[in-house]
């Protein structure tokens, strides 16, 4: 059914940079060709059906600011009138891909049963939307960390029967997701972590969760879903540590549990940032490692210290961003989720398209500045310079030799090594040349 919420918009075009139309695209045009491919199918979009949908603009100092058609949240009815708005708003961006937890799209019952058939029956509604030219399912996954049951982790509860409630969660969520044609199914750990050590056996909860993700890839296998299993780290928020802190705590999490070819990252802005890196930074990590997947792009306040989830708005640090996802061959399954919200002021439903478009355009613009300096090839040069006597046979002969060897060999010749400069704000200003 075709609802009145966003009242008359358009759908958004391309109309070019010089374009002073608020709600077009000046960048993001997505037929355009960017290193070989669609723009469109290098940065892969998707809606965040909880941060677009399903939050209403509470914050810890108040409640609900939004007032949507949806609300309140919590039969069936409204669930179905949330996705026909949802469906309409992607027509209205032509997004290719959304993504969503399963309590965003159906409202809590209370018990297993019921959020199954509630799941079961919501999801073959949006399956009934969805066509060959529809957009598709980025990734599904399970929010066990919003109802009371989980305030103390799902896998990694001290309370064998959340584990249990958790598996079952998952399974259905799993099971959504491999019926609407899902690429990636995710796994983001809110409340896998703790409050406080004094009550906390971390190598019980860390096995436990270890034991949980295998479990996991194995039902993968079992039914036959051809998608990626994504872990997304985040080192604390809303638990005071969680385990899965960031890219190089997961890797190794991963080769501990043998998981490290089953699973890849799921990498967010804003996590990075709070995890003490940049985005680039978790991103160029997991993609020297194979594991890079898929990427939660929004921004965080540089100044308040939480995860404000702003949509993106600065080019240069998107385009660095980029340019490691380009460099390790683009995406295959994983593409770019705007895990971001609206300020709580920003109550209207043209907010929402806008909100998108700019974030569409950044990421249009940071993209094609990646491709700009990837084709110019002067990061790449200076790499292949700065690491080029590592070719060298005597070089490679040392990293086979032990320790008394290269004594030997500094004793004979006499090495005794020149520094070599960096070269960093030479690089900085050649990046400035891009974006
Ligand atoms: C929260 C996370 C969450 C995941 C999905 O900070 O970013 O939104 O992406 O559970
Ligand atoms: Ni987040
Ligand atoms: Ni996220």
């Amino acid at each position: 059914m075709t609802t009145e919420f966003f009242n008359g918009i358009s759908p958004v075009e391309y109309k070019g940079a010089e374009s002073s139309d608020p709600l077009s695209y000046r960048y993001y045009n997505p037929d355009e060709i960017v290193l070989g491919k669609r723009m469109e199918e290098q940065l892969r979009f998707a809606v965040a059906w909880w941060h677009s949908f399903a939050w209403e603009g509470g914050d810890p100092f108040g409640g609900s600011t939004f007032v949507r058609p949806w609300h309140p949240q919590d039969n069936m009815e409204r669930a179905r009138l949330k996705a026909d708005i949802a469906f309409e708003m992607f027509d209205i961006l032509g997004v290719p891909f959304f993504c969503w937890h399963d309590a965003d799209l159906r409202p809590d019952q209370g018990n297993f049963k019921e959020n199954l058939s509630t799941l079961n029956e919501i999801t073959d509604y949006i399956g009934s939307k969805m066509n060959s030219d529809s957009p598709k399912l980025l990734w599904g996954t399970a929010n066990m960390f919003s109802h009371r049951r989980w305030m103390a982790g799902a896998s990694t509860n001290p309370d064998p029967d959340v584990f249990a409630f958790a598996a079952a969660t998952v399974k259905s969520c799993m099971d959504a997701t491999h019926k609407l044609g899902g690429q990636n199914y995710v796994l983001w750990g809110g409340r896998e972590g703790y409050e406080t050590l004094l009550n906390t056996n971390l190598s019980k909860e860390l096995d436990n969760m270890g034991r949980f993700l295998s479990m996991v890839v194995d039902y993968k296998y079992k039914i036959g879903f051809t998608g990626t299993i994504l872990v997304e780290p985040k080192p604390q928020e809303p638990s005071k540590h969680q385990y899965d802190f960031d890219v190089a705590t997961c890797i190794g999490f991963l080769r501990k549990y043998g998981l490290e070819k089953e699973v890849k990252l799921n990498i967010e802005q804003g996590h990075a940032i709070l995890a003490g890196h940049s985005f680039e930074h978790e991103i160029a990590l997991a993609a020297s490692e194979g594991m890079l997947g898929s990427i939660d792009m929004n921004r965080n306040d540089y100044q308040s210290g939480w995860d404000t989830d702003q949509f993106p708005n600065n080019v240069p640090e998107v385009a660095l961003a980029y340019y490691h996802v380009l460099r390790s061959g683009g995406f295959s399954t994983g593409g770019t989720n705007f895990d971001a919200k609206l300020r709580r002021q920003s109550i209207d439903a043209v907010d929402l398209i806008a909100a998108h478009v700019g974030a569409m355009d950044i990421c249009a613009r940071g993209l094609k500045a990646a491709e700009a300096m990837i084709n110019d090839g002067g990061l790449e040069a200076k790499l292949q310079e700065r690491y080029q006597d590592w070719s060298k046979p005597e070089a490679l002969k040392m990293l086979g030799s032990s320790l008394e060897d290269i004594t030997q060999l500094v004793l004979e010749k006499n090495i005794n090594p020149e520094p070599r400069s960096g070269n960093q704000e030479i690089l900085e200003n050649y990046v400035n040349r891009f974006v």
